[in-house]
């Protein structure tokens, strides 16, 4: 990162970095460029924690594995990384020595304008499911605006690598920003240009200890907005979050909603998006934005991303055109809805990024009849509600992992007459035998659905490693019965 002029407050302060992942790495290099004395402290010690540490030390970063409890000597202040939970004992350390914790994206928000920079404007996205798409959308378009703009966050660039980077940051127009709940409980003074909370659905309770504080998280993103706070009209507890947020002077509440837009929302009429909010007499006007089709995939929940994306976009003045052609240009990850062959007239669609129930029910929403295979990692979720809402598409269902019992009861209580095979498998090639298993239940029309409702780290690295399993797996029977 290299030496730069910066104010004295950070020369010689001892600070403690807690995770050496992505975002503690980022931190750690950050901070000690910046003068500060900097210790990492992970509860970790693998071959890959003891290779980066490695990389920390000949740069001067000290570094202690397989401690994560223990508050180093002196410590001045705690930038911790988002997956730590705000009662790990650290923190009960840090409160005892009267010590600050903070994350990595509010030491980003601190550091923006360091050197008297004009920092660039923050859009931030945060919800339960949407997130990493509206801010790639959003990032489209605002470069087929022609803004110099990068996607940073939880997405997986740290802000302060770009806060702090090679590039130098007073040279962006505007950042986009993804933000996790654990990212917003732990930035205090985030204030932001404008922001969106795309749905709130139960995620991470295990984390937060519960909705409330869940939610409440959330709600940080709009404390502070200078123009808008975008929220779901259809998600009331969205709009809720706006009405408790204590905003700047003028700032707008904006909605956007998947039918026609009221006043100072965006909406959809006739397959066309439109503007309803930043055009000039809104009470009479609506300004054409893209067409449904622009979208990919055209799906209910990714059209509402998009308008979202839009929404902050047109509240930093972005022109309609930008928008259309920014969308135009995106393309979504792998292992969100993805096609991913047609098997003896069945469909096998992957979408192992459904790691909750919310982002489940939006995929089972798409299809008319199912063989669903779900089960992982339950992160204290309860399914009856996510059962409930789908049984009727269900042509069969196909449990993998740790925690399927909680699936099979939810089953068992809403849709006893739809057949369950129940896997008890959790090693890597349980996949090719859900796979074959759903392809038994399928019948010619259906939809074999990877929509797990759960993370996959009982089983796989990664929703990704899932995603190409499954894939793998149809491969492998498409061949078979080609
Ligand atoms: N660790 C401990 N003790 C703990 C918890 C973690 O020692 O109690 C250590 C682990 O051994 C590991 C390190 O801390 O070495 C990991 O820290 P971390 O879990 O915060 O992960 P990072 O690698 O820093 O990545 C984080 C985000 N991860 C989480 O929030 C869990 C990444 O989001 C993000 O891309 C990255 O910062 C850059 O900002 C990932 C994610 O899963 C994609 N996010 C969740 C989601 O999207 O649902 C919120």
């Amino acid at each position: 990162m290299g030496s730069r002029q910066v104010s004295q407050s950070w020369q010689g302060m001892r600070i403690t970095v807690a995770g050496l992942g992505v975002s503690g790495v980022s931190a750690a290099r950050a901070l000690a460029g910046l003068g500060a004395v900097v210790t990492v402290v992970d509860g970790g010690d693998s071959a890959s924690h003891r290779e980066r540490a490695a990389g920390l030390a000949e740069e001067g970063i000290s570094v202690r594995l397989g401690d994560a409890a223990t508050l180093p000597e002196g410590t001045g202040l705690v930038v911790t990384s988002p997956g730590w939970k705000p009662d790990s004992p650290l923190f009960a350390a840090a409160a005892e020595a009267g010590v600050d914790v903070v994350g990595d994206v509010e030491i980003a928000w601190r550091l923006r304008d360091l050197d008297g920079r004009k920092p660039a404007p923050w859009l931030a996205v945060t919800g339960t499911n949407g997130k990493t798409t509206t801010t790639q959308m959003l990032a489209s378009i605002l470069r087929a605006a022609g803004l110099r703009t990068a996607a940073v966050g939880n997405i997986g660039t740290p802000i302060i690598d770009v806060v702090l980077g090679e590039e130098p940051y007073g040279d962006l127009d505007v950042l986009a920003v993804e933000l996790s709940s654990y990212q917003l409980h732990w930035a205090p003074s985030l204030r932001v240009h404008s922001a969106a909370v795309l749905n709130l659905a139960p995620d991470h309770l295990d984390w937060h200890g519960s909705m409330e504080a869940y939610a409440a998280d959330k709600g940080r993103i709009y404390e502070g907005n200078t123009v808008a706070c975008v929220y779901n009209a259809a998600d009331p507890a969205t709009e809720d979050l706006v009405r408790e947020a204590d905003v700047e002077e003028g700032c707008r509440a904006i909605g956007f909603t998947l039918g026609t837009p009221g006043p100072s929302q965006l909406g959809v009429v006739e397959g066309i998006l439109v503007d309803r909010a930043f055009v000039a007499d809104r009470q009479k006007n609506a300004q054409e934005l893209a067409e449904v089709g622009d979208v990919s995939p055209a799906a209910p929940h990714n059209i509402a991303n998009a308008l979202a994306a839009a929404a902050l976009a047109r509240a930093f003045g972005v022109e309609p055109r930008a928008v259309r052609d920014g969308l135009r240009a995106f393309t979504p990850d792998a292992h969100r809805i993805a096609h991913v062959a047609d098997v003896d007239s069945v469909a096998y669609v992957d979408d192992s990024k459904a790691t909750n129930t919310h982002a489940a029910a939006a995929s089972l929403a798409s299809y008319d009849s199912i063989v669903w295979i779900a089960g992982g990692l339950a992160k204290g979720a309860s399914f009856d509600e996510l059962v409930r809402g789908s049984a009727e598409r269900l042509r069969g269902v196909v449990l993998i992992g740790a925690e399927r019992h909680l699936i099979a009861e939810a089953l068992a209580r809403h849709a006893p007459e739809v057949p369950v095979v129940d896997l008890d498998r959790t090693d890597t090639g349980a996949m090719s035998a859900a796979v074959r298993e759903a392809a038994g239940l399928a019948k010619p029309g259906d939809t074999v659905l990877l929509a797990p409702a759960c993370a996959s780290m009982d089983m796989f690295t990664n929703y990704n490693k899932r995603g190409e399993a499954f894939a793998e797996a149809v491969r492998e029977l498409a061949a078979e019965r080609a």
